[in-house]
């Protein structure tokens, strides 16, 4: 099967198992192409809503055959079976899969916008994206290691390696 768009997605989760969702999560975005590039788990503070437990974060990187609105459905099912309920707005979540980057392309619809707007202001999204592609550059020219450089302090200190993911 032709795999040809590069992507890449965010993952998170801060309620319940946390590794074991994040794991069952890999498993089943698998089928939906071939894996290139998993980061290591991060320990990340919740960011947007404060008052919640802590997350672990990760970023993958992918090629597959989907396009971007099949693609989406396919992760909104995958976080369905795996039990997902939907409170508030940056709220807590068993597993939240995220479409961050779809080759170099700006897709603005109603239900999917990418690169994720809050893609570059987010410690646990570029400090992942930067560890298995440290040369990144989002979709408007400017590297992720400078939208690293622009984070806070706070921000930056906001995440931590957590463990190798087996
Ligand atoms: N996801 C959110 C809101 N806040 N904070 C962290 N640290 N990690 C997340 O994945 C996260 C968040 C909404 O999707
Ligand atoms: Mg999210
Ligand atoms: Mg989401």
């Amino acid at each position: 099967m032709t795999q040809n768009s590069h992507i890449f997605l965010s993952l998170g989760s801060n309620v319940g198992n946390r590794e074991e969702y994040v794991q069952k999560a890999i498993l089943s975005i698998g089928k939906l192409g071939n894996i290139l590039h998993i980061s290591s788990l991060w320990e990340t503070l919740p960011w947007g809503e404060k008052d919640q437990d802590r997350f672990l974060n990760l970023v993958l990187e992918m090629e597959t055959s989907h396009a971007p609105q099949q693609f989406l459905q396919e992760i909104l099912t995958i976080e369905k079976k795996l039990g997902r309920k939907r409170t508030k707005k940056w709220g807590p979540r068993e597993i939240d899969i995220d479409i961050l980057f779809w080759n170099n392309e700006i897709i603005a619809t109603k239900d999917l916008s990418i690169p994720h707007p809050f893609a570059h202001m987010r410690a646990f999204v570029v400090a992942p994206l930067l560890e298995i592609c440290p040369k990144y550059n989002f979709p408007n020219g400017v590297s992720a290691k400078k939208y690293w450089n622009n984070l806070s302090d706070e921000e930056k200190k906001s995440v931590e390696k957590y463990a190798a993911l087996k």
